[in-house]
């Protein structure tokens, strides 16, 4: 595996390519042209123009998070084709430029949902959460606003003002899609670009939903064994494959992480490894990536990623704000310099006493 950080860009990002090298045992980040709008092919020196300041500050790009997703691929309207286009010149760009890894998502709407960006632990300390009260006492329209201040002047991935703006318009071009209709068009869209996908070797890996359930009434597919299995077998292409996100399908307690992880043995392509801690079924926050933090046990996770010869990219998913940092909420540099640390010292002992 391949130890790296994600990274928004110069312009957006609080935390420096140089200060990513200097966490020990990170090679690598994981961007993306943050400024595009999705649907929009990406320009080819832009990609380059990102692969060489990553490159020059002694990093590599091991990977896209994301490319997104035009809302009409997932509604399967009849302007999609001109969107999947768009989509396989980008990935024809990407894999010219060397890059092999695309992580995305499927998610309706919002990308992800929390109800709290700033929620404050014992230690001080400040972690995303969710509570499925909250979330049932507010309308969709009001989701936006009532998160957006406590984003630290960030823009957060998938929650981009323009696109809120039109919130109730994208409702209601989900009104008649369920999650057969929302299968369908996923395989639509994965059958359309797997060409180019095996012409360029670029692993697609669909990142799951989160939380792993339907919020506010929209469909969700991605959220557990059985419907990442059926994915895998509907377009049974290995370019066609997974990112696992621990703190995403851990979401859903019924979700066995490592069990899933060693049912997907090469399909997954992209790995986010967080831990989080349950205050009730219905009530999580983000904790620190340490198994003792939260619910999860981090050395299960990432033996059944070392028991399935995982070779990808990895990384620390969100930390916490600790030390006074101002950043965007969850990416912060110190906790997931931590979280890097910490998983790079699991690995370590695994494959020490593999030997
Ligand atoms: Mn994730």
């Amino acid at each position: 595996m391949q130890m790296t950080l994600r990274w928004f860009g110069s312009k957006y990002d609080t935390v420096t390519l140089k200060q990513i090298r200097q966490v020990p045992g990170v090679t690598g980040v994981i961007s993306t042209l943050y400024g595009t709008t999705p649907g929009e092919a990406w320009e080819m020196e832009d990609i380059l123009a990102l692969k060489k300041e990553i490159e020059d500050a002694g990093l590599e790009l091991a990977g896209i998070e994301s490319v997104n997703i035009h809302d009409s691929i997932k509604v399967g309207t009849p302007d999609r084709d001109k969107y999947i286009d768009n989509y396989i010149t980008t990935l024809e760009r990407l894999g010219r430029a060397g890059i092999h890894m695309v992580c995305y998502n499927f998610m309706p709407v919002f990308d992800w949902t929390r109800t709290e960006l700033a929620r404050v632990r014992p230690d001080g300390s400040t972690v995303l959460a969710y509570t499925q009260e909250a979330v049932d006492a507010l309308k969709p329209e009001d989701m936006f606003a009532s998160i957006s201040g406590d984003s630290n002047g960030a823009i957060l991935p998938g929650w981009e003002p323009e696109r809120m703006a039109h919130i109730k318009e994208l409702f209601e071009m989900y009104k008649d899609v369920d999650d057969e209709k929302l299968f369908a068009n996923l395989k639509y869209f994965l059958e359309r670009i797997m060409p180019v996908c095996d012409k360029y070797d670029i692993n697609m890996a669909i990142h799951p939903d989160d939380p792993a359930w339907s919020v506010f009434g929209l469909p969700r597919i991605i959220i557990n064994k059985a419907n990442i299995l059926r994915m895998m077998k509907m377009v049974d292409n290995p370019h066609n494959g997974v990112t696992f996100c621990s703190g995403s399908y851990g979401t859903n307690l019924e979700n066995d992480l490592p069990d899933m992880i060693r049912s997907l043995k090469g399909r997954i392509h992209f790995a986010h490894v967080r831990n989080l801690k349950f205050n009730s079924p219905t009530d999580f926050e983000e904790s620190a990536h340490l198994s003792s933090d939260g619910t999860f046990d981090m050395y299960e996770i990432m033996l059944a990623l070392y028991d399935i010869g995982f070779d990808g990219p990895i990384r620390p998913d969100h930390g916490r704000m600790i030390w006074d940092e101002v950043a965007m909420p969850g990416y912060g540099l110190y906790d997931r310099a931590l979280g890097a640390t910490y998983l790079n010292g699991l690995w370590e002992a695994i494959c020490k006493s593999h030997k």
